[in-house]
């Protein structure tokens, strides 16, 4: 799979698309990652990027020409490739959508700054636009590189257990159990019975009326879309009812 990144901060992306699991995917040669300063891409004596908004207001909003130049550039008429605008009125960024990304050969990833991108390269050049939440970041640059780590972990052979991201997708809408490791009791708190009884069905009870109970508890709205059994209905009833009393 390969990504484009349209970017004034090209520096921002180093450091962390060159550690652990990205690192590795890249060299196992199952992504590549291409960063392209878009400053690269303006033609005048300056360089420039960005402009004032016509109707007043105050800010900066970026340039067409540029962005357009940069984007026809990387894709040399290829079509069919996603060009994703990030921004904070994108579609929210969720697991089924990295999963939807994952499935195409190929992404441009464009990165807003300033107050935003003029209209037209959302009108004319943008197949999509992304947020990954409802906080104000700096720029699309951090959302960009969730995006890439989120999608990347998704293709065949980055993860060492093929099985993980199954475990994701399987208890999916469900927070996960809580984990323990050695040793057995540290400063005193000991770590549960069952998980050193070797009883493997009492261990797989527990920790999913673990998982139940915290996204109960943490994230009640999870529930309402999660794939639940009769008997996590009767678990999450029982806790409910001792809620009441
Ligand atoms: C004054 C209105 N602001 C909108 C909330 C202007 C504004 C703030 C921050 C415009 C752009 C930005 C920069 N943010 C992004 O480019 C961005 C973003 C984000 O801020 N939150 C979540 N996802 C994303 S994706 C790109």
């Amino acid at each position: 799979m390969r990504f484009d990144v349209v970017t004034l901060f090209p520096g921002m992306f180093t450091g962390p698309l060159e550690e652990s699991i990205i690192k590795r995917a890249r060299e196992r040669g199952i992504v590549s990652i291409y960063l392209h300063n878009l400053r690269d891409y303006a033609t005048d004596r300056h360089r420039t990027t960005d402009d004032t908004p016509y109707g007043g207001g105050g800010g900066m909003v970026m340039k067409p020409e540029p962005i357009f130049a940069a984007v026809e550039s990387i894709l040399g008429g290829e079509e069919g490739v996603p060009v994703i605008l990030l921004t904070p009125q994108g579609r929210l960024f969720t697991q089924e959508v990295a999963m939807e990304l994952a499935r195409h050969p190929r992404l441009v990833l464009i990165c807003g700054r300033y107050e935003g991108v003029d209209e037209r390269v959302r009108e004319h050049l943008v197949t999509d636009e992304i947020s990954i939440g409802d906080y104000v970041l700096s720029g699309g640059e951090l959302a960009a590189m969730v995006i890439i780590d989120a999608v990347t972990r998704l293709l065949p052979g980055v993860l060492g257990d093929p099985g993980a991201v199954f475990e994701d997708s399987h208890a999916r809408g469900l927070l996960e159990y809580p984990h323990y490791t050695r040793p057995a009791v540290f400063r005193g708190w000991e770590v549960p019975e069952v998980l050193r009884s070797g009883d493997h069905a009492a261990i797989a009870r527990w920790r999913r009326e673990q998982a139940l109970r915290r996204t109960w508890e943490r994230r009640p709205d999870l529930l309402e879309k999660a794939q639940l059994t009769p008997e996590d209905r009767e678990f999450l009833a029982r806790l409910r009812e001792e809620k009441k009393r």
